[in-house]
């Protein structure tokens, strides 16, 4: 009975090919958004491919640099890849969601002493980067005139041993070009990871595809959201209901001491500390927060 159902769900028995990072900063949370998708896979260790039992799904496990490519030529559907390898490879895909994690800038920065006042201070200078494309798009759009020196790896150490003035590379905490003696000076782009797709899937792929973007889009919904409850007495109650925000209105439900009621809402993570001191300052007590698993509209 089982088999039936499942057989019938995707009768015609496509499944969409996903290129994830095989080893490196996105691997880890791109299976893990695809388990919070509920989409569990088979044994993922060391393995070129893998497949889902419970969605029409399989894995490819790729270098990030090449998943624009095979996703342009249909040997994956789509792919889980950061944003500056995506607009640095310019291939024919499309994004289609932003995930929310792999979040870093691609910077511009040069030796802590030198003088820079403004973009221009670039002119004439080397910049050793692994990201020709987006540099020269940056400079040409300044009118800058600068040099390029494409390099594969350790950008950062280029300025010291001469091979360049300047570099531009990836940026999370700042601590690589702290430790090696950089400014940051100018941010080109604001990266995350995102999910791109073929631009010719047929229908039914994409269908597959909306099924996992819906998923996603609550996943990332409930974790940017709070679940809180709180006591508060009956006479404050509208003042603390006009300050929760909520899906639509909260709910309210007597407690069992006279003159009290219980209140439920959702809260969104950027203004939870702003919201909760204004709720304890309105007379809200025994407030609890829990997190949500996933948030449906
Ligand atoms: O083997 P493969 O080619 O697949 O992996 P890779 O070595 O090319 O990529 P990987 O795993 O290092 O990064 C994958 C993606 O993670 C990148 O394309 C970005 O989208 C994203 N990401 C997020 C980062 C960083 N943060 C990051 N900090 N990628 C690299 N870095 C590096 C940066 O290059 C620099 O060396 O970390 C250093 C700077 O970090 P901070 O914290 O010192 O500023
Ligand atoms: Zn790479």
């Amino acid at each position: 009975m089982n088999n039936f159902i499942s057989n019938s769900t995707f009768a015609t028995g496509s499944k969409l090919k996903v290129a994830i990072q095989k080893s490196g900063r996105l691997s880890e949370e791109s299976l893990k958004l695809l388990k919070d998708c509920g989409i569990d896979l088979r044994n993922v260790k060391d393995r070129l491919k893998t497949e889902s039992d419970n969605f029409p799904l399989e894995v490819f496990f790729l270098r990030d640099d090449d998943i624009p490519q095979y996703v342009e030529d249909g040997v994956a559907d789509v792919g889980f890849v950061g944003e500056n390898v995506v607009y640095e490879k310019n291939k024919k895909v499309t994004v289609v969601e932003k995930l929310g994690f792999g979040k870093c800038r691609l910077s511009v920065a040069v030796k802590k002493g030198d003088d820079y006042t403004d973009i221009f201070s670039l002119n004439g200078k080397r910049i050793a980067t692994s990201y020709p494309v987006l540099v020269k798009n940056f400079l040409d759009k300044n009118n800058v005139n600068a040099e390029i020196h494409e390099i594969s790896g350790s950008v950062e150490i280029a300025p010291g041993i001469g091979l360049a003035d300047a570099v531009c590379d990836l940026v999370s905490s700042g601590s690589t070009l702290f430790m090696n003696g950089l400014k940051e000076v100018e941010i080109i782009l604001q990266s995350q990871a995102v999910l791109i797709k073929n631009n010719h899937l047929n229908p039914e792929l994409q269908a597959l595809l909306n099924k996992i973007v819906f998923r996603i889009e609550s996943v990332k919904r409930a974790k940017n959201n709070k679940y809180i409850l709180l006591n508060a007495p009956n006479e404050k109650l509208s003042e603390i209901i006009s300050l929760l925000p909520g899906m639509k209105s909260p709910t309210v439900l007597p407690l069992a001491t006279e003159g009290w009621s219980s209140v439920h809402s959702v809260l969104s993570e950027k203004e939870f500390w702003d919201i909760i001191e204004q709720l304890k300052n309105a007379g809200a007590q025994g407030i609890l927060v829990v997190p949500i698993e996933k948030m449906i509209l």
